[in-house]
């Protein structure tokens, strides 16, 4: 495959844009090599500025639940612009996707939309505080929210791949009141409520953490956080933003059976276009500006385009059907399907090369890490072997098969990979897997 192109262009974006990228998690440094520029994407694929065409499970970080560029959305959007592309003032699709979330999501009563997921985080975060009247948040070490200052502490995704997990730049009033802890450990929890009565504001947490990789949570372990949130007073707050209508159309809280205080989302929701949202209980939402003093707003917020893009998304997976109510579940069943094709392809690919791989998966994420023993947290995926992740990486991208470019992210998995897709990521896993 040649890079022709690309190359050209990463060494004219160095000239002009730190990194020559425009998020970190873009920039191939813990793979080594340089990214390609993509100019077009179809489905599964995505096709490079040289004409190489590779199967896609980044799927542009989660958002193509759908694959790519998928024919609805294409014409929801250029019907929206042909209405304008933004007015900064109430238009009738942030009611529709507003009165969508909450009939999807039973924890939401009210929601507020947002640009993307970074601004979810940091609103529900306030508003956590401003509502409880307390400082202390709790997170997870390896969980990323975005890059808001004070969550930017032990932080997962780029933070994590690069080095950088407590930033330069914030200081450090901006983060003592940020606890962090592991991950799927219920003593730790209890340990910092009984050394915090009554201080803690609320615990943010990936339910299925996807930017160290990926690992679930241990049975009872969401449950217990939200007892122990309920009996301090303190709020629940579900980071949904990768998780959110791509689990199930109720995201991880429907998946698990959980009724988080607060939730974000973004992604799916944006069906591709910059959106994020947070919603939760009435009583709680209803504490924003203009009702209450916590303040949130934002020039595109509810933007029209991004919007008719997201609504376009969730009718295509059959969650909503324009009027009714009704969910309906082919999708994600297929989802789930196909991911559990990948997962089996994988781990007998692993076995017969006689390469220990923990291949976690959750419905449509999943991640492969190279290591003999299970990942349960960040301490289990910092075991992994990532010189022998950095030559999976580049075995699969010549064999046309696009991973994250770092053992700390998440694959995303659309309704548009085949089974024959399938069976060609697996077949090209089998060989690389093999040089190893
Ligand atoms: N949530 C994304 C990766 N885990 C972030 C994408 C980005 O920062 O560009």
């Amino acid at each position: 495959m040649t890079r022709v192109q690309s190359e050209h262009l990463f060494a004219e974006a160095l000239k002009y844009i730190p990194g020559g990228v425009n998020s970190p998690v873009r920039a191939f440094r813990a793979v080594g090599g340089q990214p390609f520029f993509v100019n077009h994407a179809s489905g599964c694929r995505i096709r490079d500025v040289d004409g190489n065409e590779l199967i896609d499970y980044v799927l542009t970080w989660g958002p193509a639940i759908l694959g790519h560029a998928h024919p609805k959305i294409i014409a929801a959007v250029k019907a929206a612009a042909d209405h304008g592309t933004s007015f900064g003032i109430p238009n009738p699709l942030e009611v529709t996707m507003a009165k969508l979330i909450c009939s999807l999501v039973p924890s939401v009563e009210k929601v507020r939309l947002t640009s993307s997921g970074t601004e979810a985080c940091m609103s529900a975060i306030r508003l956590a505080r401003g509502f409880t009247r307390r400082d202390k948040i709790i997170k997870f070490d390896g969980c990323y929210h975005g890059h808001a200052d004070s969550l930017l502490v032990k932080a997962g995704s780029g933070a994590l791949t690069f080095g950088y997990p407590d930033s330069a730049g914030v200081p450090p009033a901006f983060t003592q009141h940020t606890i962090v802890l592991p991950f799927n450990d219920a003593d730790a929890v209890r340990a910092v409520f009984a050394a915090n009565p009554g201080q803690i504001a609320g615990i943010i947490v990936e339910p299925v953490p996807g930017n160290a990789g990926l690992y679930l949570p241990q049975p009872g372990y969401l449950e217990f956080l939200s007892r122990m949130t309920q009996e301090d007073g303190a709020l629940l707050i579900f980071d949904e933003v990768m998780t959110g209508f791509r689990l199930a159309p109720g995201g991880a809280q429907q998946r698990f059976g959980i009724k988080p205080d607060l939730s974000c989302f973004g992604k799916v929701i944006g069906g591709g276009l910059p959106v994020g949202a947070f919603g939760g209980r009435a009583e709680i939402m209803d504490q924003l500006a203009p009702l209450g003093p916590v303040y949130h707003a934002g020039t595109l917020n509810g933007n029209p385009l991004a919007l008719a893009a997201g609504l376009a998304a969730l009718k295509e997976l059959g969650v909503f059907d324009g009027g009714g109510k009704q969910p309906m579940d082919n999708a994600y069943d297929r989802l789930e399907k196909t991911g559990a094709q990948l997962e089996s392809g994988m781990r007998d690919a692993a076995k017969s090369a006689g390469i220990p791989v923990q291949f976690n998966r959750c419905g449509s994420m999943f991640c492969a890490y190279f290591t003999s023993e299970p990942v349960h947290h960040l301490t289990d995926a910092m075991k992994s072997d990532r010189e022998r992740f950095k030559r999976f990486f580049h075995g699969m991208l010549a064999e046309g098969i696009y991973l994250a470019p770092s053992q700390f992210e998440a694959g995303f998995i659309s309704t548009a990979h085949s089974q024959s897709d399938i069976e060609s990521t697996v077949s090209a896993a089998a060989k690389v897997l093999r040089t190893l």
